[in-house]
């Protein structure tokens, strides 16, 4: 990924048809890889999109393209994981996280029953903080940020110094958390998975960083939550733009 063409690799899987068709969203993924890289990172998101708690796909799509836009390289948010006993308690403590980068609880309560009204997105809801309106107008689908990935094997040195469980899942999250809050529209993001079997989510911001939150819903539960909250004074176009389209590459070096 260092050095010449880089290409962006996404997969998309679903059951019961295609998104576009009506079919359930079962696992997503994306990865920045250099050419020669590219079939170990199709065979990734293979096994990833087939391979999941939510069951077997009946619908893959993995398809890889090149970017012609420079990559911005960014360092990773700095995590702290915050246990907790219960999933009221998770989302006491997320809730209270995001009012302390200013966003009026009103606000995150309507932007949750909204989410909640979608079964199976694969992508993010926008909600403008000030007047708690939807701002993406993708419906069911949500907007997907892709083109980023951590910087080959800082992702390994970074798992290592921080006391992380060693499956991917983390890292992905955190390379996707310092991308949205790393433009100037993003207030906080909001996320727990879609997945039965993974209760752990997170609140991240520039300033508070990616904030795991040990239980923020029940085992069994298929219901996921991601929420962008963002300051609809800004361009939210350009921000929707770098959330699809601008490569970003975390880096990560131990000496911080
Ligand atoms: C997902 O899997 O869809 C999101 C996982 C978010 C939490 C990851 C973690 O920090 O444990
Ligand atoms: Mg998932």
């Amino acid at each position: 990924m260092q050095s010449g063409e880089l290409f962006s690799v996404r997969m998309r899987a679903a059951k019961d048809g295609p998104h576009e068709r009506g079919g359930t969203h079962i696992s997503g993924g994306e990865m920045l890889a250099a050419f020669g890289d590219i079939q170990q990172a199709v065979m990734y998101l293979l096994e990833k999109g087939l391979n999941h708690s939510k069951g077997r796909p009946d619908f893959m799509q993995i398809q890889f393209e090149c970017i012609h836009e420079p990559a911005k390289c960014v360092k990773p948010l700095k995590m702290k994981t915050n246990e907790v006993e219960t999933p009221e308690e998770g989302q006491a403590l997320a809730w209270s996280l995001l009012e302390e980068t200013g966003i009026r609880r009103h606000i995150i309560d309507e932007a949750y029953k909204l989410v909640s009204q979608y079964s199976s997105m694969s992508g993010a809801v926008l909600i403008d903080v000030h007047s708690g309106m939807r701002l993406d107008n993708r419906k069911e689908k949500g907007v997907r940020v892709s083109r980023m990935d951590w910087q080959s094997g800082h992702d390994e040195k970074w798992a290592g110094c921080h006391d992380v469980p060693l499956h991917s899942r983390v890292k992905e999250a955190v390379v996707l958390a310092t991308k949205v809050c790393g433009h100037r529209a993003a207030v906080a993001e909001l996320c727990w998975s879609d997945d039965p079997d993974y209760i752990t989510g997170y609140v991240a911001s520039k300033r508070l960083g990616y904030q795991r939150i040990t239980k923020l819903k029940e085992y069994g539960d298929e219901r996921g939550c991601r929420i962008f909250f963002v300051d609809g004074k800004e361009d939210i176009h350009s921000y929707i733009h770098y959330l699809e389209n601008q490569p970003v590459i975390v880096q990560w070096e131990v000496e911080e």
